[in-house]
């Protein structure tokens, strides 16, 4: 790529900006020239290291060890600046801190333990589903994408029916936090004290139902597996990284068969592809495009030191369509086998919600299969801008009913 030049210690180099809007929109170009620009790449702007293969992004997602969490997996480096809020205990911690909390939640979130929500996304699903297919045309996005969880998620972790439309703001905020402080943060910056305020209120005990994750997860404080003051933290990992993600993930899906009405007619013959089906357009879309580490010690990533305490950037979506990796990485193929990709994430850190989400897409999507016989874009699709998902605002489409 252009952009890229050979400094004196012979790492490649650009000064192109990963957050600015052009490559938000389409970052598929920058992707490609940083992968080949080799396995390790230096960002002038921001002083920081990236990373675009897929061989690099997994090493250091399963290397906790030396590629921390606990200093941020943003942009940010909680060593010298402070966090905008109280570091999530998951996300931004490592072990052996990390861990009890991560155990609390992946029983929680475990397949077996979801056995119960599934009858409940299922009739969601088809009731939503009935409703939006009254009119051939819809927005996909509002209509589907983000009304399906939005009802169905804080439904699950049990919070109350008020001020649920914070919740989307609230996560969009939090996934340009890991980005740089350009205008997608500073336009948000005025509703953030508004915003965290009510998503901490939902976090405290007397606010939840008595039966959802947010109930089991302070009856774990109960039984002495985190504390009571870790309870509210961790319910609130699941308001802040639950809904934009499965949002856009669900987006992904629906956009990827929206355009290409191939794979939808394949669906439609084999629904049981529909959970490889969304692991594949989570791979193709990556809708968590980005995270950092930080380096625990001078670490030798292909050959290069990175010296102690510097940020390296993962480009998981740029991994997830390494050409090194994936046979014909641009195609959205339900013949493929998608597993092994990291949108999202791997090892330890790898997401703890996947299985909700993977419930809610499986819901969703079959409920459409049932009945859609085709999906056309009427329009463009419109992207939404943020510094860490790739994500959707309007998905313009018209369905053909069978029968
Ligand atoms: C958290 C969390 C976890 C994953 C993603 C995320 C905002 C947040 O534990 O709060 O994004």
């Amino acid at each position: 790529m252009t952009e890229t030049t050979e400094r004196i210690d012979t790492l490649p180099s650009t000064d192109a900006d990963p957050f600015g809007h052009d490559i938000l929109e389409d970052p598929a170009e920058f992707h490609a020239g940083l992968r080949d620009a080799g396995p390790l790449v230096y960002l002038t702007r921001y002083d920081v290291y990236a990373m675009a293969r897929y061989e690099q992004v997994h090493a250091a997602l399963v290397n906790w060890q030396d590629f921390q969490s606990a200093a941020g997996v943003g942009l940010s480096n909680f060593r010298h600046d402070k966090p905008w809020r109280p570091p999530s205990l998951l996300l931004e911690a490592d072990p052996p801190r990390h861990d009890a909390p991560r155990h609390v939640l992946r029983r929680i979130l475990d397949p077996r333990a979801l056995r119960r929500l599934r009858e409940q996304m299922f009739t969601a699903a088809e009731q939503l589903v009935d409703r939006v297919l009254a009119e051939p045309e819809f927005d996909a996005v509002p209509a589907l994408a983000k009304a399906f969880p939005l009802q169905v998620f804080p439904d699950a972790v049990g919070i109350g029916q008020e001020g649920r439309e914070n919740l989307l703001p609230y996560g969009n905020f939090a996934f340009n936090a890991f980005g740089p402080y350009n205008d997608l943060v500073a336009d948000d910056a005025p509703r953030m004290a508004g915003l965290s305020q009510w998503v901490n209120a939902q976090c405290a005990r007397e606010a939840l139902t008595a039966d959802g994750f947010g109930a089991q997860i302070w009856a774990a404080a109960d039984r002495g597996d985190i504390t009571h003051e870790q309870a509210p933290v961790v319910v609130r990992s699941l308001l802040t990284a639950g809904v934009d993600t499965t949002v856009h993930g669900l987006a992904a899906v629906l956009y990827a068969f929206a355009t290409h009405p191939d794979q939808w007619r394949r669906l439609r013959e084999q629904p049981q592809q529909v959970r490889v089906a969304f692991d594949e357009a989570v791979r193709w879309q990556s809708p968590v495009q980005t995270f950092f580490r930080t380096a625990t010690s001078e670490v030798r990533i292909a050959g290069t030191a990175v010296p102690e305490g510097r940020k390296i950037l993962m480009f998981l979506g740029a991994a997830n369509r390494d050409p090194r990796r994936w046979d014909n990485p641009d195609a959205f193929d339900l013949g493929r086998d998608p597993s092994g990709h990291v949108g999202f994430g791997m090892g330890i850190h790898q997401c703890v919600g996947q299985h909700v989400a993977r419930l809610e897409a499986e819901a969703l999507v079959t409920a459409l299969a049932r009945r859609v016989d085709s999906i056309e874009l009427t329009g463009p699709a419109r992207r939404h801008h943020n510094n860490t998902l790739r994500a959707l605002d309007s998905l313009p489409v018209r369905v053909r009913l069978s029968r």
